[in-house]
């Protein structure tokens, strides 16, 4: 079962109109800072967050419970001028589970009025988390041909391409920076990722390493994820053939 929490800015539009038309780089900064706090406060409780676009944050939060999310919501009061609002979920898989969270919200299932906080809280015990840490297979290469702004077109693309096909495996990919994705999986996307490997080779020519990590815990799943990908480095970078894809599980 995969737990995610998504906090979102309170009434961010209209607060935005307030700052008036230059407000542009005060909004980024202010995104910035909370996205810094919002991981420093999950990461600590072997969470893991993700951007999404920019001012809405995707958490992996098994484990975690109602007076963890409390504690969290009071500190981020202190810190920022703007609220954010907490729907948890959860799911057979991590599309189920953002549902889940999304409804929660959506028909009001309040679990703390005060700290505005939504959903459900898994209190079973099957905590399953894989996530799967996608990077491409020397970047380093296509900077000699191309500018910045071209790679990031190549990037974008296979981002948007990836969204959509690990989406209709009820998963959920995040861009990471640079040429970094990671996708909160359930077992139908891990057993499709060499297939969508094999698709952005032939239609794209791009080549793909995959890293799986399987865990109770977010942090714990994208720290094994991260060790698969370094694994499938080190044996191409020692000469032998590279698996494209690698596994680990705690
Ligand atoms: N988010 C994230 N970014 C990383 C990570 N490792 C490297 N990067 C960034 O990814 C970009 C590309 O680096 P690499 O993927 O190491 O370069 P490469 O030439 O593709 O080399 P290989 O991936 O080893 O084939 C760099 O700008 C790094 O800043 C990581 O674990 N997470
Ligand atoms: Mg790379």
């Amino acid at each position: 079962m995969i737990q995610l929490s998504i906090l979102k800015i309170t009434e961010y539009g209209p607060w935005t109109l307030t700052l008036g038309s230059d407000r542009e780089h005060e909004l980024q900064m202010l995104q910035a800072s909370i996205y810094k706090e919002v991981q420093k406060l999950f990461s600590e409780k072997n969470c893991i967050v993700f951007l999404n676009r920019a001012d809405e944050f995707f958490v992996v939060s098994n484990g975690l419970g109602l007076e963890d999310h409390i504690q969290i919501q009071k500190i981020l009061k202190k810190l920022f001028e703007v609220g954010l609002t907490i729907s948890i979920g959860y799911g057979n898989s991590p599309f189920k589970a953002n549902l889940n969270a999304y409804e929660g919200k959506k028909n009001k299932i309040i679990l703390s009025t005060e700290h505005n906080i939504f959903g459900f809280v898994y209190d079973g015990f099957d905590s399953k988390v894989s996530i799967m840490h996608l990077d491409v297979d020397n970047l380093t290469s296509k900077r000699k041909t191309n500018s910045p702004y071209e790679i990031t077109s190549v990037i974008f693309g296979l981002y948007s391409k990836m969204s959509k096909y690990f989406l209709e495996k009820n998963s959920l990919a995040f861009f990471m920076g640079g040429d970094n994705f990671m996708i909160v999986s359930n077992d139908e996307a891990k057993q499709s990722v060499q297939d969508f490997i094999d698709i952005v080779k032939n239609d794209d020519g791009i080549l793909l390493n995959c890293g799986i990590g399987n865990a109770n815990t977010g942090r714990e799943a994208v720290k094994l994820a991260t060790k698969s990908l370094d694994t499938i480095r080190e044996i191409r970078d020692s000469g032998k053939e590279k698996p494209e894809v690698y596994e680990l599980s705690c």
